[in-house]
């Protein structure tokens, strides 16, 4: 979709140091981390958030993404939390579906 930075983080146009990528999402470090290991799964293709008519093949791709993370980053070993905003009241900033990944250290009641 144009306009819309994670679109162009997926397809290059915008740098962001990704660390997974198959044909469907990409994962990349959150720009501003809240955790030692913060990194965002998103699907290459436009979708307003996680319940915007993700295909379930996408889904799937993007929790074998989160999964592979948490084992490339370690933090498989230690626990990590999944958060996916949805909407104004959840906090939601950037209207493409992502998946955050957070771990590293205990995260008490941190929120993305
Ligand atoms: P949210 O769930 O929509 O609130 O999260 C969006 C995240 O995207 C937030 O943690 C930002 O720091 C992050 N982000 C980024 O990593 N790179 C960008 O270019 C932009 C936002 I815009």
């Amino acid at each position: 979709m144009e306009d819309c930075v994670f679109c162009k983080i997926a397809a290059g146009e915008i740098p962001a140091e990704k660390v997974y990528e198959d044909d469907l999402v990409c994962a990349f470090k959150d720009l501003s981390p809240q955790a030692p290991v913060h990194v965002l799964v998103i699907p290459k293709a436009h979708y307003g958030s996680v319940t915007d008519g993700v295909p379930a093949e996408t889904l799937k791709a993007m929790f074998d993404a989160v999964a592979e993370v948490a084992r490339t980053t370690g933090v498989d070993a230690t626990g990590f939390r999944c958060i996916a905003n949805t909407g104004a009241d959840a906090g939601q900033t950037v209207p493409h579906a992502h998946i955050h990944v957070l771990g590293g250290a205990p995260l008490g009641e941190s929120l993305a």
